[in-house]
Parts: C-alpha cells; sequence; structure tokens
C-alpha cells in the first residue's frame, strides 16, 4: 500500500494526569492499571493500534516525579526517555490544573526538542469550558503544539480525534506488528499488574508503593468436570515487616479481597476460570536492588 503511514507515539505527562486511562482507550482493551494514586505505572508499555491506512504504536510512560529510589530513577529515566523518542509525542496535562507548575516547565522545556507535539487536555469532565480556553491560551503561548485536543479518557470523549490528528503526522511505512497483536504486554506481566491494582486501590499510600508482585506459576488444566482452569501462584514483595499484616488483614481479610478482585479480573482477560493462590514476603529495600530493579527497566 503506497500510501500507509506507521509509526510511534509517546504518550508523556506528569504523574496521575491519566496516561494510562489514555491508553486503554486508545485501543480499547485494558492493558495498563489505573489509580488515583501517583507513580502507578512502572514501566513502558505498548499498545497497538490498527487504521485503514496506518498502524500506530503507543507508549505509556511512568509519570514525570522527583525519584527518591533506584526504582524511583529508572521510571524516571524511561518517562524522560519517551519525550523526545516518538514520531508523535501526546503531551498531557489535567484540565483543572490553572498554572503551569514545574513540572510540566521541564517536561515542556524538554519538549522543544521533539517534532510532532500534540496537547492533550484529559479530565474535560471535571471543568467549565471557559476554563478549557484560559488553559489553551496560557500552554499554547509556550510551545507551537501540531494541535491542542481536549479529551475525556475515562469517559472516551474525543478520543477518536486524537487518532485522526496523529495520523496526519506518521511518515509513510509498512506495519510493524502483526495486525492480531495489541500489546507488548504478556499474560503474566498483565496478571501481575492486575494484582498489584488491588493493593494500590484497596491500601493506603506506603504499603503499595513498596510492593512488587511476581508470578511463579501460570497454567492450565482440567479439572475432575473437564473444565478450563488456570492455576496462577504469586507472590506480593513488600518493603517492611510492618506492611505485611496490613496486606494479608485481620484473619486474612485483605488478602482474600485483593484475591478475589485480582481473580476476576484475570478471568476477564484469560477468559478461562483460575485458581488464584498469593503469598506474602518480605524483601526489605528491594527498591534500590539492582537485581530487581532491572525488571523495570526499559529495553
Ligand atoms: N474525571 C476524570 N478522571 C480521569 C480521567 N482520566 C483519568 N482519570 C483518573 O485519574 C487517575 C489517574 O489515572 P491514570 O491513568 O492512572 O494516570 P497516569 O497518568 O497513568 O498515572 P501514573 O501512571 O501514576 O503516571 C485515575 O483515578 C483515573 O480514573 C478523565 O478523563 N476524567
Ligand atoms: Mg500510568
Amino acid at each position: 500500500m503506497k500510501n500507509f503511514r506507521s509509526g510511534f507515539v509517546s504518550i508523556v505527562g506528569r504523574t496521575n494526569v491519566g496516561k494510562s486511562t489514555l491508553i486503554n482507550a486508545l485501543i480499547g482493551e485494558k492493558i495498563a492499571i489505573t489509580t488515583n494514586k501517583p507513580q502507578t505505572t512502572r514501566t513502558a508499555i505498548k499498545a497497538i493500534v490498527n487504521r485503514e491506512n496506518s498502524q500506530m504504536i503507543f507508549i505509556d510512560t511512568p509519570g514525570i516525579h522527583k525519584p527518591k529510589t533506584k526504582l524511583g530513577t529508572t521510571m524516571n529515566n524511561t518517562a524522560w526517555g519517551s519525550v523526545t523518542d516518538g514520531d508523535v509525542i501526546l503531551f498531557l496535562i489535567e484540565a483543572t490544573s490553572d498554572k503551569i507548575g514545574k513540572g510540566d516547565s521541564l517536561i515542556i522545556e524538554k519538549l522543544k526538542q521533539a517534532k510532532n507535539v500534540i496537547l492533550i487536555i484529559n479530565k474535560i469532565d471535571l471543568v467549565k469550558k471557559e476554563k478549557l480556553l484560559e488553559l489553551i491560551s496560557l500552554y499554547s503561548k509556550e510551545l507551537d503544539f501540531k494541535a491542542v485536543i481536549p479529551i475525556s479518557a475515562l469517559k472516551g470523549e474525543n478520543v477518536e480525534n486524537i487518532l485522526d490528528e496523529i495520523e496526519k503526522h506518521l511518515p509513510v511505512g509498512p506495519a510493524y506488528y502483526n495486525i492480531d497483536e495489541y500489546t507488548d504486554q504478556t499474560e503474566k506481566m498483565l496478571a501481575e499488574e492486575i494484582i498489584r491494582e488491588k493493593i494500590l486501590k484497596l491500601l493506603d499510600q506506603e504499603v503499595p508503593h513498596g510492593v512488587y508482585v511476581e508470578i511463579e506459576k501460570m497454567q492450565d488444566r482440567k479439572t475432575s468436570k473437564k473444565e478450563d482452569i488456570c492455576d496462577i501462584e504469586a507472590t506480593i514483595y513488600v518493603l517492611r515487616k510492618t506492611h505485611k499484616p496490613i496486606i494479608i488483614g485481620k484473619d486474612g481479610a485483605m488478602l482474600k479481597r485483593i484475591g478475589t478482585y485480582a481473580r476476576q479480573d484475570i478471568e476477564k482477560m484469560l477468559q478461562t476460570k483460575v485458581n488464584l493462590k498469593i503469598w506474602v514476603k518480605i524483601k526489605e529495600d528491594w527498591q534500590n536492588m539492582n537485581s530487581i530493579i532491572k525488571k523495570f527497566e526499559n529495553e
């Protein structure tokens, strides 16, 4: 096809602005976990959108923040690396903000080296129209955006317009991925993230941010009634001794809730019954251990 276009699209912005909610909305599948807590996303996550005349490879990134651990530094490196890397950059901000904060100023500075930057004003469901106009004029003074698109990633509002706009700026090129591939995340990675999402949603800040999840076993089998079932064994690693009883809860009640919610989501993803077993272990200071941080590095 002569006019087929393809390319990479980075989604960048401060933490919690809705980058992962947007990537899910763009592909219509849940491949990135989303929570109201900062620093939810820890690695770059790819999602592929195929259209009649184009293929776009989106990259969701960790939110830009001030790192306090080696994990934080690795996450920030991934995020900063994506700011200028990509045929098109979607720079996300929140409609509720009323000035350009320090984080956004730093991002804008770096974006001056990028090719095609589109400003996405997210969470428009939370503000009035007049507020949007002010924000558009404020940011437009700072950078020459190819377009400014107000959206609600949560409600899927105006998301299709982003695809139309990106297509205009993609170079002519072939499809890099098969049409049936929509993410680089394996089922194991997705299941680990689903478990971590439940922990982030059910518990306060400190404990979930010190958690990482590892799946040791993921195996299909037939039950005695000849039904398909997937046995999954996972371990939640916590940062401190005091965190373990919090994750487990009184008489195991919290771990049971985490397990039930995670199992329901994993069943939906795998389209099969799941038997999920979870252990909790302590790994002190893992956020500063190179051997573990490797898992989060961008390959
Ligand atoms: N009201 C409203 N909330 C939204 C919208 N988009 C995202 N959110 C919420 O904003 C919060 C953060 O969303 P995420 O998608 O996890 O944000 P993120 O930018 O990926 O965050 P990090 O991964 O931590 O950098 C969640 O509670 C979302 O439900 C939107 O359009 N409207
Ligand atoms: Mg995210």
